[in-house]
């Protein structure tokens, strides 16, 4: 839901922010070293993503000895795909969490740690905003915000369809 989210409520603006979007035939895979690669020897750089994308591609946090550059990673951890939780079938459960949703229960802290990189827990929007107003010039680091899929999901269908409205 990160880039869907992104379409919904990013306000037109002028601050020169360049978009890039992971989409090619709709696959998550790859999405972590295709923002490795726009980071490199390039400005700092932020990705949004989903848990299940990020744990997609882990293996691409191993070019971190030879990647030149900053990118920070903001990672909407909802533990599973969030996304299916617009569909009929999360009403359906089982065999909702077990084959759509599916939770990893993955502790990124020790994932992190594993490749070197560097990880933090976001709590509220102010520390977020913090972290961001001044990117570091080098390294890897996650931003970690915890959310909870179903109530993110049951807000969208109670708001989006009003705001579409303008009422
Ligand atoms: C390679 C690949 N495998 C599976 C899918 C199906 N798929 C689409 S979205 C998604 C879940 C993404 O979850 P997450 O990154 O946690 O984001 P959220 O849905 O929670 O926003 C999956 C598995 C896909 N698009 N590409």
């Amino acid at each position: 839901m990160p880039v869907r989210d992104v379409e919904f409520f990013w306000k037109p603006n002028n601050l020169q922010i360049k978009p890039y979007v992971n989409r090619g035939a709709n696959g998550i895979d790859g999405t972590l070293s295709t923002a490795l690669g726009v980071a490199h020897r390039n400005q700092s750089s932020i990705l949004l993503t989903g848990d299940l994308t990020l744990l997609h591609d882990t293996n691409g946090f191993l070019i971190k000895n030879k990647f030149v550059g900053h990118l920070t990673i903001i990672l909407i951890n909802n533990n599973g795909g969030g996304i299916f939780e617009m569909l009929p079938v999360a009403k359906f459960d089982p065999p909702f969490e077990e084959f759509f949703a599916t939770p990893q229960d993955i502790n990124f802290a020790q994932l992190c740690a594993t490749y070197g990189v560097e990880h933090e827990i976001i709590d509220d929007w102010e520390q977020l905003k913090e972290k961001l107003f001044s990117l570091p010039n080098n390294g890897i680091r996650v931003l970690e915000l915890q959310t909870n899929r179903r109530t993110d999901a049951k807000w969208r269908q109670d708001n989006l369809g009003k705001f579409a409205k303008g009422s």
